[in-house]
């Protein structure tokens, strides 16, 4: 069957994957007193738009529902274990605004979620996460298989840039790059020697499950990956509060300069930082916003029922996945729209 690579390509270029593991799915233990709880700022914990058509042939095929180990009887643990995961409390928030900037972002109604305890890793997986799971299994993610990737132009070598002919006429700054994997992240000509402890990415939805399946964990929802980044705060633009450099600092690694031809790294970072960059979220969850974008495990969809949910799984079919956070080639700060 042949897989749409163009279109996946696009897909596959600034991702990673946080996963996320459930604890006592089914207790409904949500504390009343948080009922009132609204977060109507959208803490920057954005939902990527476009890439709306891409991969579904290749997202079927391997497309598998991913269950947990049930754990019957465990009940909430708050210890992390050594799994490097933050206790995220069971909780109510408000998903969505009636009032979005852009329509088809899908970002309305406001809805009240509530979700139950889970955990959630504390970093982006890490090349050297990755490279762990390639080691134990030989797995070959899609972009190898495939034998290209989309690559940011400013990454490129001017050897590598002047062999394409080709780019995305809505995106004209992605370029497809034959050898881009997530060991070749910048094209044939790079490697991850130095970056081990970066976000891995060209992992397509189907590499990240697969990563979520040997780990024994799962990707969080949308709805979880959401409540995780506002972490636990009450309408603030960002996971850190409402100013996006309090005191000068910098809290993310995004995009500083006028896009996609000046990149003044203010931040420190041209490209991707080590996942354990930054301050944390108030859950201890870092790069939450920022660095790679993150899939979940939701169908992306535009339309939203307005109704009280109970940790939400998404639409059961689609075309594409939800990814979340933005990541270092964010410019401008998605923050005005809840997502
Ligand atoms: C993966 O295997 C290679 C070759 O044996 C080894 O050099 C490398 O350290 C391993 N990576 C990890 C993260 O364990
Ligand atoms: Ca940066
Ligand atoms: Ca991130």
């Amino acid at each position: 069957m042949a897989a749409p690579r163009l279109l996946l390509g696009t897909v596959l270029a600034c991702l990673t994957l946080r996963l996320c593991l459930a604890v006592c799915p089914e207790t409904g233990a949500v504390d009343p007193g948080l009922g009132g709880e609204e977060a109507q700022g959208s803490c920057g914990c954005s939902t990527s738009r476009g890439n709306r058509a891409p991969g579904e042939a290749a997202s079927r095929k391997y497309s598998r529902e991913v269950h947990l180990p049930q754990q019957p009887g465990n009940g909430p643990k708050d210890k992390d274990e050594g799994r490097q995961m933050a206790s995220i409390p069971a909780g109510v928030f408000t998903m969505g605004t009636d009032e979005p900037a852009i329509q088809q972002d899908g970002e309305w109604p406001a809805r009240k979620i509530h979700i139950n305890h889970f955990f959630m890793d504390l970093y982006e997986v890490s090349n050297r996460e990755f490279e762990k799971f390639v080691n134990a299994t030989g797995y070959l993610t899609e972009a190898e298989r495939f034998g290209d990737s989309f690559v940011f132009e400013g990454m490129l070598s001017e050897q590598v840039k002047s062999e394409i002919h080709q780019a995305v006429a809505a995106a004209p700054w992605w370029l497809p790059v034959k050898g881009a994997d997530w060991k070749h992240p910048d094209g044939p000509d790079s490697n991850i020697v130095d970056r081990m402890d970066h976000p891995v990415l060209h992992v397509s939805w189907n590499d990240a499950v697969a990563f979520c399946t040997w780990a024994g964990k799962r990707l969080p929802t949308e709805a979880e990956w959401e409540y995780s980044c506002r972490g636990g705060l009450e309408n603030r633009l960002f996971p850190w509060g409402n100013k996006l450099h309090p005191n000068g600092q910098h809290y993310a690694n995004i995009w500083q300069g006028d896009f996609p031809t000046s990149n003044t790294r203010e931040d420190g970072y041209k490209g991707t930082a080590p996942v354990t960059a930054f301050p944390p979220n108030s859950y201890g969850l870092y790069n939450i916003v920022g660095n790679a974008w993150e899939w979940t495990s939701d169908w992306w969809s535009i339309s939203h029922s307005a109704d009280t949910a109970q940790n939400p799984k998404g639409p059961l079919t689609g075309t594409d996945r939800v990814k979340k956070g933005g990541s270092y080639m964010c410019h401008k700060w998605p923050a005005h729209t809840t997502a």
